[in-house]
């Protein structure tokens, strides 16, 4: 019996709902479209620092190099090999990146695309970022090499190769997503490639995958090429454990496909996360943060330990994907950093910042038209993310991350991992508050009044330093400082109209 237990507790430790993050550190960021030079610098410089436990990297294999519009982001979504050679670098930028992250304890996760190729729309030629050609007529791609033989067009059902209907789950994995031709992952030679290229990844000292497109891919077919994976690699990682998973399923609720029928590979992403959160932030629907008391599975959300859970993403911070007008984005700061602390300091999921790139909006009929515009580039090569004095990013790159706001509550989630969630409070409408345990506070004021009220913290008596408003400096604060007294009580004063209606303490910003 002991012996099982044991057996379990490491099934749990290494298996492949585990992140790998170094002890302590508890959420990860998405640089997206970053150069892996410019990633190897952000692991020393600024994420091994401030407490960050690993990164999500753009697609790292050869992809389609789309000139109508020019370079959008989404050409990286079209792979043509699985050479290691895009816009963000070669193969030695690759090992170089992933050696110094791992060497200061920041794990790499890549975005694998393995659902399919390129778009139909590609025709033939060596349009790519590696030059290896493709012909998407008789669906070569000799470079991997897959042949006709290799893609789906077979076995789907629905009248012109495409998915037209998301009710019908066969369409949905057998035939091709907007175009992209569909791989045969029933095939053993497919999952075969797959697999070779995923171990290549991990030979190199990968921690993980974010697996897109999982919806489109049957899940034993998923299965079968994750039973084909390597171990982590033990130059950074104990012996025996596996990569994680976490399956990019859109389940907001109202297609047959659920996010479910995934677990057994690993996490998914859960897209209701963003959606309702920023549906309760901006007030629509008669929604208030007082509902948010029982946020979590309550909410209707997968179990806690299988979810992966962002404020936005890539796709829908630009129209794309799902999640509707209601998800919060860097261009709704005021309400996004809330969103974002939010996040950081519920216990719920496994937490992934976005880090973006600005771009000019350009709205028609409510769309916008300029939702294909790539990273900020010189005639196509990625600009390299320059720091500026105040530790911001130049160059367009927003770097979320690095807003003190959103860094500093990187740290709470850090100092209070492992604390239940305890002293909910609410005043019936958008001012809510709660602790983790004896080691952190937060406090919202989202409505149109101002809050004033003494409430019970959790924390041992002190001085303490408002993380949003400031930093703790040696033993003084810049922003907001909060008594507690000895019996755990608090006053808390937020204007409905600071920069930043909430206040956020924890163990390590007592003075
Ligand atoms: C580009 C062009 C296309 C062209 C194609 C091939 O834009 O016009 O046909 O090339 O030449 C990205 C871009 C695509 C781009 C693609 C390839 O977003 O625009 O196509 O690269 O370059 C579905 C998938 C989900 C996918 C999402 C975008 O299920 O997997 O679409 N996300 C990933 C990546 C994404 C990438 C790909 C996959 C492809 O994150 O960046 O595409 O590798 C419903 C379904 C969702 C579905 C959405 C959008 O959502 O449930 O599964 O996502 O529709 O089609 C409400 C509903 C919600 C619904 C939503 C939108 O919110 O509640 O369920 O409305 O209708």
């Amino acid at each position: 019996m002991k012996f099982l237990l044991l057996l379990s507790a490491i099934g749990l430790c290494w298996a492949q709902y585990n992140p790998h993050t170094k002890y302590g550190r508890t959420a990860i960021v998405h640089l997206f479209e970053w150069r892996w030079d410019d990633i190897a610098l952000e692991c020393e410089r600024y994420l091994a620092p401030n407490g960050f436990g690993g990164v999500q990297i753009s697609p790292p294999n050869e992809n389609a190099v789309i000139t109508s519009p020019s370079r959008p982001w989404w050409e990286r979504y079209q792979p043509i090999s699985y050479k290691l050679c895009t816009r963000s670098g070669n193969e030695n930028d690759f090992r170089d990146m992933v050696t110094r992250c791992n060497n200061v304890g920041v794990c790499i996760y890549v975005d694998a695309v393995i659902n399919h190729m390129c778009g139909n729309a590609m025709g033939s030629g060596t349009s790519s970022t590696c030059g290896s050609y493709y012909n998407t007529g008789n669906e070569e791609f000799p470079a991997v090499p897959y042949s006709g033989w290799d893609f789906n067009d077979s076995i789907c059902k629905s009248e012109n190769g495409e998915i037209n209907d998301y009710n019908d789950i066969y369409q949905v994995r057998d035939c091709r997503l907007v175009g992209l031709l569909d791989l045969a992952l029933g095939k053993d030679y497919v999952r075969s490639k797959v697999a070779e290229y995923m171990n290549h990844l991990i030979d190199i000292g990968v921690a993980g995958f974010r697996l897109d497109a999982s919806k489109h891919m049957w899940p034993g077919d998923i299965k079968a090429v994750m039973d084909k994976l390597h171990n982590l690699n033990t130059s950074w990682f104990p012996e025996g454990s596996r990569p994680f998973i976490y399956q990019e399923v859109i389940d907001l609720g109202g297609e047959p496909i659920k996010g479910s029928e995934y677990f057994g590979n690993g996490r998914v992403t859960e897209f209701k996360y963003g959606a309702k959160l920023g549906t309760v932030l901006r007030k629509w629907n008669g929604e208030k943060m007082a509902y948010l008391k029982n946020w979590g599975e309550g909410w209707g959300l997968v179990p806690s330990d299988r979810a992966l859970v962002f404020v936005d993403n890539h796709d829908n911070q630009r129209g794309h994907g799902a999640g509707g007008a209601s998800i919060l984005t860097f261009w709704d700061a005021r309400l996004y950093k809330m969103a974002v602390g939010f996040m950081l300091a519920h216990p719920y999921g496994f937490t992934r910042v976005m880090s973006s790139y600005r771009w000019q909006r350009h709205f028609e009929n409510g769309r916008d038209v300029n939702d294909w515009i790539g990273p900020p580039n010189d005639s196509g090569v990625i600009k390299r993310v320059t720091i500026n004095p105040d530790t911001t990013c130049g160059n367009d790159w927003v770097c979320e991350h690095r807003w003190r706001q959103i860094r500093n509550m990187v740290a709470f989630r850090n100092v209070v991992d492992g604390q239940p969630f305890t002293n909910w409070w609410d005043n019936g409408s958008n001012q809510v508050a709660f602790g983790r345990g004896n080691k952190g506070f937060i406090v919202f004021n989202n409505d149109d009044r101002p809050l004033s009220s003494t409430l019970q913290t959790g924390l041992r008596a002190g001085t303490y330093c408002d993380v949003i408003s400031g930093d703790k400096v040696g033993n003084s604060c810049t922003g907001i400082t909060v008594n507690v007294s000895g019996d755990g009580n608090a006053h808390f004063s937020i204007s409905n109209s600071a920069e930043d209606p909430f206040i956020a303490i924890h163990a390590e910003s007592k003075l």
